[in-house]
């Protein structure tokens, strides 16, 4: 298998464990204390993107302009009620699947990656007890530029001198599925098709899966 798959990355948020649902509360606490109220609908813009970005897309919906004192004061706060809602975190909250998914793979030899935007990856990894698993971690720590662009991941490929189309992306976003067509890799998304109809193929989790299906879409990719 591992002559045709070369290696799995995997986005954090949303795909690994759920903690997209506490970067929303955040950020919605924090966009209310600016007097502007979002959904879900436009929290799914916000999957994937990096903290500064995030703040920006909003500030932008809600016509709000901050000074970049308070820009940054935004910033730390909402970081602030994020780390507070993960403090308590831990491994009954990784996603359905994705213990099991790991350990097949660690068994077929083919290396693990983190591609996050997250600059809190390492800590969450660490916390749910799977850092272990990962060969290495690509993430909002080392990257210029947020997803759509694909350097979070292509980050992984030039670590490891692999070719993008025969390494897999698993992800939970729109702008993370985007970023990995955009560099050539097959990319698996993570939750509703109809949200993520651009994923060459969509899991509503990884319950049950079997990393030698990968093989299909990589033949497929050519
Ligand atoms: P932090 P992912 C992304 O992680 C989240 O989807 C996004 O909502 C968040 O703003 C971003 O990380 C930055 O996170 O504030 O912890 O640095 O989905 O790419 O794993
Ligand atoms: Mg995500």
């Amino acid at each position: 298998m591992k002559q045709h798959l070369s290696a799995c990355i995997f986005d954090l948020d949303g795909v690994i464990v759920d903690t997209a649902k506490y970067h929303f509360q955040a950020w919605r606490n924090l966009g209310q204390s600016l007097g502007f109220d979002f959904n879900e609908q436009f929290n799914e813009k916000l999957k994937g993107v990096s903290r500064v970005d995030s703040l920006k897309l909003i500030l932008s919906h809600a016509g709000i302009t901050l000074s970049d004192q308070d820009f940054a004061k935004a910033l730390a706060s909402k970081n602030e009620e994020y780390l507070g809602l993960i403090s308590s975190m831990d491994k009954d909250e990784i996603l359905p699947g994705v213990l099991p998914y790991l350990i097949k793979l660690c068994k077929h030899n083919i290396p693990i990656a983190l591609g996050s935007a997250s600059k809190n990856a390492r800590k969450i990894l660490q916390q749910i007890e799977l850092i272990e698993f990962f060969d290495f971690i690509s993430d909002g720590t080392m990257v210029q530029r947020s997803k759509p662009d694909p350097e979070v991941f292509l980050l992984v490929t030039e670590h490891f001198g692999l070719e993008p189309k025969k390494c897999v992306v698993f992800e939970d976003s729109i702008k993370g599925v985007i970023a990995a067509n955009t560099a050539d890799f097959v990319s698996i998304g993570i939750g509703d098709a109809n949200i993520l109809e651009m994923a060459d193929v969509v899991y509503e989790n990884l319950l049950g899966k079997e990393p030698e299906m990968l093989l299909n879409y990589l033949n497929k990719k050519g």
